[in-house]
Protein backbone atom coordinates (compact mmCIF):
# COMPACT_ATOMS: atom_id res chain seq x y z
CA UNK A 1 0.00 0.00 0.00
CA UNK A 2 1.74 3.12 -1.15
CA UNK A 3 1.12 6.64 0.46
CA UNK A 4 -1.91 7.83 2.11
CA UNK A 5 -5.08 5.97 2.57
CA UNK A 6 -7.85 7.05 4.39
CA UNK A 7 -10.33 4.12 5.47
CA UNK A 8 -13.40 3.85 6.72
CA UNK A 9 -15.49 0.34 7.39
CA UNK A 10 -17.15 -1.63 9.91
CA UNK A 11 -13.44 -3.05 11.22
CA UNK A 12 -10.09 -2.68 9.42
CA UNK A 13 -8.66 -5.63 7.86
CA UNK A 14 -6.30 -7.07 9.98
CA UNK A 15 -3.88 -7.72 6.55
CA UNK A 16 -3.94 -4.04 6.16
CA UNK A 17 -2.94 -3.43 10.25
CA UNK A 18 0.53 -3.23 9.42
CA UNK A 19 0.21 -0.19 7.78
CA UNK A 20 -1.79 1.90 9.62
CA UNK A 21 -0.29 4.99 10.95
CA UNK A 22 -3.15 6.13 13.31
CA UNK A 23 -6.84 7.10 13.41
CA UNK A 24 -9.95 7.53 15.30
CA UNK A 25 -12.75 5.10 16.27
CA UNK A 26 -16.64 5.98 17.90
CA UNK A 27 -16.97 5.06 21.31
CA UNK A 28 -18.34 1.44 20.61
CA UNK A 29 -15.98 0.49 18.05
CA UNK A 30 -14.69 -3.02 18.56
CA UNK A 31 -11.26 -3.76 20.08
CA UNK A 32 -8.18 -1.99 21.15
CA UNK A 33 -6.24 -1.27 18.08
CA UNK A 34 -2.51 -1.59 18.62
CA UNK A 35 -1.81 1.91 16.72
CA UNK A 36 -2.70 5.25 18.16
CA UNK A 37 -6.29 6.11 17.94
CA UNK A 38 -8.63 8.93 18.94
CA UNK A 39 -11.82 7.44 20.45
CA UNK A 40 -14.21 10.39 19.70
CA UNK A 41 -16.10 10.14 23.14
CA UNK A 42 -19.12 10.96 22.14
CA UNK A 43 -23.27 10.63 21.18
CA UNK A 44 -23.38 10.02 17.59
CA UNK A 45 -26.83 10.10 15.05
CA UNK A 46 -28.70 6.78 15.70
CA UNK A 47 -28.55 4.83 12.34
CA UNK A 48 -24.36 5.16 12.61
CA UNK A 49 -22.59 2.14 11.87
CA UNK A 50 -20.99 2.27 15.66
CA UNK A 51 -18.18 -0.03 14.37
CA UNK A 52 -16.99 3.53 11.91
CA UNK A 53 -13.71 3.86 12.54
CA UNK A 54 -10.88 5.71 10.03
CA UNK A 55 -7.16 4.99 9.03
CA UNK A 56 -4.16 6.65 8.01
CA UNK A 57 -2.04 4.05 6.41
CA UNK A 58 1.87 4.58 5.02
CA UNK A 59 4.10 1.92 3.18
CA UNK A 60 6.12 0.29 6.36
CA UNK A 61 8.77 -0.09 7.94
CA UNK A 62 7.13 1.36 10.72
CA UNK A 63 8.25 2.74 14.09
CA UNK A 64 5.94 3.52 17.08
CA UNK A 65 6.60 4.66 20.70
CA UNK A 66 4.09 4.93 23.30
CA UNK A 67 5.13 6.95 26.59
CA UNK A 68 3.00 8.61 29.64
CA UNK A 69 0.44 10.31 27.65
CA UNK A 70 2.19 10.26 24.26
CA UNK A 71 1.58 7.27 21.27
CA UNK A 72 3.21 7.29 17.79
CA UNK A 73 3.22 5.58 14.88
CA UNK A 74 5.54 6.90 11.58
CA UNK A 75 6.57 5.45 8.33
CA UNK A 76 8.98 6.78 5.90
CA UNK A 77 7.69 10.49 5.23
CA UNK A 78 4.24 10.40 7.44
CA UNK A 79 3.58 10.62 11.73
CA UNK A 80 0.24 9.84 13.39
CA UNK A 81 0.31 11.12 16.68
CA UNK A 82 -2.00 11.09 19.74
CA UNK A 83 -1.35 13.34 23.39
CA UNK A 84 -4.22 12.26 25.96
CA UNK A 85 -3.92 14.43 29.04
CA UNK A 86 -5.90 14.01 32.45
CA UNK A 87 -7.31 17.18 33.40
CA UNK A 88 -8.47 18.20 37.57
CA UNK A 89 -11.72 17.82 38.19
CA UNK A 90 -13.90 20.72 37.58
CA UNK A 91 -14.35 22.19 41.13
CA UNK A 92 -10.34 22.40 41.40
CA UNK A 93 -8.80 25.73 41.58
CA UNK A 94 -7.75 27.61 38.90
CA UNK A 95 -8.37 24.73 35.94
CA UNK A 96 -8.09 27.65 33.25
CA UNK A 97 -4.52 28.14 33.71
CA UNK A 98 -4.10 24.34 34.18
CA UNK A 99 -5.50 24.23 30.94
CA UNK A 100 -3.24 26.53 29.37
CA UNK A 101 -0.29 24.75 30.82
CA UNK A 102 -1.37 21.42 29.46
CA UNK A 103 -2.02 22.54 26.47
CA UNK A 104 1.53 24.40 26.17
CA UNK A 105 3.23 21.48 27.39
CA UNK A 106 1.31 18.99 24.87
CA UNK A 107 2.35 20.94 22.29
CA UNK A 108 5.60 21.61 22.85
CA UNK A 109 5.82 17.56 23.23
CA UNK A 110 4.63 17.20 19.63
CA UNK A 111 6.40 20.15 18.07
CA UNK A 112 10.06 18.11 20.19
CA UNK A 113 8.82 14.60 18.73
CA UNK A 114 8.11 16.45 14.85
CA UNK A 115 11.81 17.75 14.87
CA UNK A 116 13.28 14.50 16.66
CA UNK A 117 11.48 11.98 14.10
CA UNK A 118 12.30 14.67 11.05
CA UNK A 119 8.98 15.13 10.68
CA UNK A 120 8.82 19.04 10.72
CA UNK A 121 5.11 19.67 8.93
CA UNK A 122 1.98 19.93 10.79
CA UNK A 123 -0.75 18.61 8.23
CA UNK A 124 -4.17 18.31 10.55
CA UNK A 125 -4.46 18.43 13.84
CA UNK A 126 -7.87 17.29 16.24
CA UNK A 127 -7.93 19.02 19.61
CA UNK A 128 -11.07 17.91 21.96
CA UNK A 129 -11.14 18.75 25.40
CA UNK A 130 -13.91 19.03 27.99
CA UNK A 131 -16.01 21.83 29.13
CA UNK A 132 -15.20 23.99 26.00
CA UNK A 133 -17.41 26.45 26.92
CA UNK A 134 -17.17 26.80 30.75
CA UNK A 135 -15.67 30.07 31.73
CA UNK A 136 -12.36 29.18 34.49
CA UNK A 137 -10.65 32.00 36.40
CA UNK A 138 -12.63 34.42 34.18
CA UNK A 139 -12.13 33.50 30.84
CA UNK A 140 -13.75 30.48 28.91
CA UNK A 141 -12.20 27.36 28.64
CA UNK A 142 -11.73 27.37 24.53
CA UNK A 143 -9.47 31.01 25.24
CA UNK A 144 -6.88 29.22 27.71
CA UNK A 145 -6.56 26.70 24.92
CA UNK A 146 -5.67 28.80 22.31
CA UNK A 147 -3.34 31.16 24.48
CA UNK A 148 -1.39 27.24 26.12
CA UNK A 149 -1.50 26.15 21.74
CA UNK A 150 0.02 30.16 21.08
CA UNK A 151 2.36 30.00 23.85
CA UNK A 152 3.67 26.19 22.32
CA UNK A 153 3.80 27.50 18.59
CA UNK A 154 5.45 31.07 19.22
CA UNK A 155 8.09 29.18 21.31
CA UNK A 156 8.60 26.47 18.60
CA UNK A 157 8.82 29.29 15.81
CA UNK A 158 5.47 27.57 14.16
CA UNK A 159 3.06 30.39 14.41
CA UNK A 160 3.85 32.04 11.04
CA UNK A 161 0.64 31.96 8.50
CA UNK A 162 2.55 29.70 6.17
CA UNK A 163 2.90 27.19 8.99
CA UNK A 164 -0.85 27.05 9.86
CA UNK A 165 -1.86 23.05 9.58
CA UNK A 166 -5.95 22.34 9.24
CA UNK A 167 -7.67 21.49 12.48
CA UNK A 168 -10.57 20.99 14.21
CA UNK A 169 -11.44 21.87 18.11
CA UNK A 170 -14.25 20.55 19.71
CA UNK A 171 -15.59 19.83 23.00
CA UNK A 172 -17.14 16.70 24.57
CA UNK A 173 -18.84 15.85 27.83
CA UNK A 174 -16.14 14.28 29.44
CA UNK A 175 -12.83 13.17 28.63
CA UNK A 176 -9.25 14.37 28.64
CA UNK A 177 -7.44 16.89 26.94
CA UNK A 178 -6.93 15.21 23.38
CA UNK A 179 -4.81 16.12 20.49
CA UNK A 180 -4.49 13.80 17.50
CA UNK A 181 -1.66 14.90 14.70
CA UNK A 182 -0.57 14.23 11.23
CA UNK A 183 2.50 15.65 10.06
CA UNK A 184 4.75 15.12 6.96
CA UNK A 185 8.10 15.44 6.05
CA UNK A 186 6.90 17.61 3.47
CA UNK A 187 4.98 20.86 3.84
CA UNK A 188 1.68 20.86 3.43
CA UNK A 189 0.05 24.37 1.15
CA UNK A 190 -2.35 26.13 3.75
CA UNK A 191 -5.81 27.75 2.34
CA UNK A 192 -7.50 30.64 3.33
CA UNK A 193 -11.43 31.48 2.72
CA UNK A 194 -11.86 34.86 1.38
CA UNK A 195 -15.03 35.10 3.17
CA UNK A 196 -13.45 34.71 6.11
CA UNK A 197 -11.08 36.68 8.47
CA UNK A 198 -8.51 34.46 9.03
CA UNK A 199 -8.57 32.92 12.51
CA UNK A 200 -4.59 33.77 13.19
CA UNK A 201 -5.91 36.95 12.42
CA UNK A 202 -8.79 37.54 14.69
CA UNK A 203 -9.37 40.47 16.93
CA UNK A 204 -9.56 40.31 20.77
CA UNK A 205 -13.09 40.00 20.97
CA UNK A 206 -12.69 36.16 20.35
CA UNK A 207 -9.88 35.50 23.54
CA UNK A 208 -6.09 37.35 24.37
CA UNK A 209 -4.67 34.98 21.76
CA UNK A 210 -5.79 33.92 18.48
CA UNK A 211 -6.59 30.46 17.19
CA UNK A 212 -3.79 28.97 15.42
CA UNK A 213 -5.00 27.12 12.26
CA UNK A 214 -5.49 27.61 8.26
CA UNK A 215 -9.01 27.05 6.55
CA UNK A 216 -7.57 23.86 5.28
CA UNK A 217 -4.21 22.25 3.86
CA UNK A 218 -3.02 20.57 0.66
CA UNK A 219 -0.65 18.16 1.44
CA UNK A 220 1.37 15.62 -1.31
CA UNK A 221 1.70 12.09 -0.25
CA UNK A 222 3.34 9.68 -2.84
CA UNK A 223 0.90 10.21 -5.87
CA UNK A 224 -1.72 11.32 -3.87
CA UNK A 225 -2.72 14.92 -3.00
CA UNK A 226 -4.78 15.17 0.49
CA UNK A 227 -7.31 18.27 1.35
CA UNK A 228 -7.92 18.42 4.84
CA UNK A 229 -10.90 20.96 4.83
CA UNK A 230 -10.60 22.51 9.07
CA UNK A 231 -13.66 22.60 11.19
CA UNK A 232 -15.74 25.15 9.23
CA UNK A 233 -19.03 27.07 10.62
CA UNK A 234 -21.25 29.64 10.75
CA UNK A 235 -18.90 32.82 10.51
CA UNK A 236 -18.38 35.33 8.23
CA UNK A 237 -15.65 37.73 8.46
CA UNK A 238 -15.30 36.99 12.21
CA UNK A 239 -18.81 36.99 13.36
CA UNK A 240 -20.94 34.45 14.03
CA UNK A 241 -24.11 34.55 11.45
CA UNK A 242 -27.59 33.43 11.73
CA UNK A 243 -27.73 32.41 15.70
CA UNK A 244 -30.18 30.42 16.80
CA UNK A 245 -31.00 29.21 13.28
CA UNK A 246 -29.14 25.88 12.63
CA UNK A 247 -30.60 25.18 9.06
CA UNK A 248 -29.31 28.49 8.09
CA UNK A 249 -25.76 27.50 9.86
CA UNK A 250 -25.76 24.61 7.91
CA UNK A 251 -26.85 26.62 4.66
CA UNK A 252 -23.52 29.39 5.70
CA UNK A 253 -21.16 26.29 6.72
CA UNK A 254 -22.02 24.81 3.23
CA UNK A 255 -21.22 27.92 1.89
CA UNK A 256 -17.79 28.22 3.87
CA UNK A 257 -16.76 24.45 3.28
CA UNK A 258 -17.28 24.99 -0.84
CA UNK A 259 -15.49 28.11 -1.09
CA UNK A 260 -12.24 26.76 0.94
CA UNK A 261 -12.23 23.71 -1.58
CA UNK A 262 -12.88 26.26 -4.42
CA UNK A 263 -9.55 27.82 -2.94
CA UNK A 264 -7.63 24.91 -2.71
CA UNK A 265 -8.90 23.47 -6.33
CA UNK A 266 -6.82 27.27 -7.80
CA UNK A 267 -3.84 25.84 -6.57
CA UNK A 268 -4.16 22.21 -6.76
CA UNK A 269 -1.90 19.99 -8.66
CA UNK A 270 -4.32 17.53 -9.78
CA UNK A 271 -7.12 17.79 -11.35
CA UNK A 272 -9.50 19.59 -8.90
CA UNK A 273 -11.15 18.18 -5.90
CA UNK A 274 -14.85 17.57 -6.62
CA UNK A 275 -17.51 17.97 -3.88
CA UNK A 276 -18.65 14.70 -4.11
CA UNK A 277 -15.06 13.34 -3.10
CA UNK A 278 -15.07 15.10 0.03
CA UNK A 279 -16.13 13.15 3.65
CA UNK A 280 -17.81 14.93 6.58
CA UNK A 281 -17.22 14.49 10.18
CA UNK A 282 -20.58 16.91 11.06
CA UNK A 283 -20.50 17.83 15.12
CA UNK A 284 -24.06 19.01 16.14
CA UNK A 285 -24.49 21.12 19.29
CA UNK A 286 -28.04 19.46 20.12
CA UNK A 287 -28.92 15.98 19.21
CA UNK A 288 -32.03 17.27 18.78
CA UNK A 289 -30.67 18.69 15.50
CA UNK A 290 -29.33 16.14 13.94
CA UNK A 291 -32.62 15.04 11.97
CA UNK A 292 -32.69 18.82 10.53
CA UNK A 293 -28.94 18.84 10.04
CA UNK A 294 -28.61 15.93 7.82
CA UNK A 295 -31.19 16.94 5.37
CA UNK A 296 -29.84 20.60 5.63
CA UNK A 297 -26.22 19.07 4.50
CA UNK A 298 -27.15 16.48 2.29
CA UNK A 299 -28.71 19.25 0.58
CA UNK A 300 -25.88 21.78 -0.04
CA UNK A 301 -23.05 19.40 0.23
CA UNK A 302 -24.69 15.87 -1.18
CA UNK A 303 -25.43 12.87 1.34
CA UNK A 304 -22.41 10.74 0.44
CA UNK A 305 -19.63 10.73 3.50
CA UNK A 306 -21.65 12.62 6.56
CA UNK A 307 -20.97 11.12 9.95
CA UNK A 308 -22.98 13.25 12.57
CA UNK A 309 -22.23 13.51 16.31
CA UNK A 310 -22.81 15.37 19.38
CA UNK A 311 -20.17 18.15 20.42
CA UNK A 312 -19.85 21.58 21.26
CA UNK A 313 -18.52 24.04 19.30
CA UNK A 314 -15.82 26.87 20.14
CA UNK A 315 -18.88 29.42 20.37
CA UNK A 316 -21.25 29.29 22.54
CA UNK A 317 -23.47 30.67 19.42
CA UNK A 318 -22.29 27.96 16.65
CA UNK A 319 -24.86 25.02 16.48
CA UNK A 320 -23.11 22.98 13.88
CA UNK A 321 -19.53 22.63 12.27
CA UNK A 322 -18.42 20.40 9.65
CA UNK A 323 -14.61 19.23 8.69
CA UNK A 324 -13.91 17.06 5.32
CA UNK A 325 -10.98 15.47 3.54
CA UNK A 326 -10.52 14.70 0.19
CA UNK A 327 -7.96 12.81 -2.08
C1 LIG B 1 -13.83 29.08 13.58
O1 LIG B 1 -13.90 29.16 12.36
C2 LIG B 1 -14.58 27.94 14.20
O2 LIG B 1 -9.28 26.38 17.36
O3 LIG B 1 -8.34 24.86 16.12
C3 LIG B 1 -12.59 25.73 13.70
C4 LIG B 1 -11.46 24.97 13.40
C5 LIG B 1 -12.64 26.44 14.88
C6 LIG B 1 -10.39 24.93 14.29
C7 LIG B 1 -9.28 25.63 16.38
C8 LIG B 1 -11.56 26.39 15.76
C9 LIG B 1 -10.44 25.64 15.47
O4 LIG B 1 -13.22 29.90 14.28
C10 LIG B 1 -13.85 27.24 15.24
Amino acid sequence: MSGLQWLTQRAIDTSIAHTVLGGAALPDAPGTPTWPEQRLRMVVESGTDATWREAWCSDGPLQQEQVAGLQWRCGHDLLYGLIELDEPAPDVPERGKHLRERTRNAYLRLFALLNEREMPHLWRVWNFMADINRDEDGLERYRWFNLGRHDACSAAGAASAAQMPAASALGWARGPLSIAFLAGRKPPRPIENPRQVSAFHYPGDYGPRPPLFARAALAESGRDEWLFVSGTASIVGHQTVHTGDVVAQCEETARNVLTVLDQANQVTRTAGHRAEALSHRVYVRHTADFPVVRRALERCLGGAGLTLMQADICRHDLLVEVESVAH
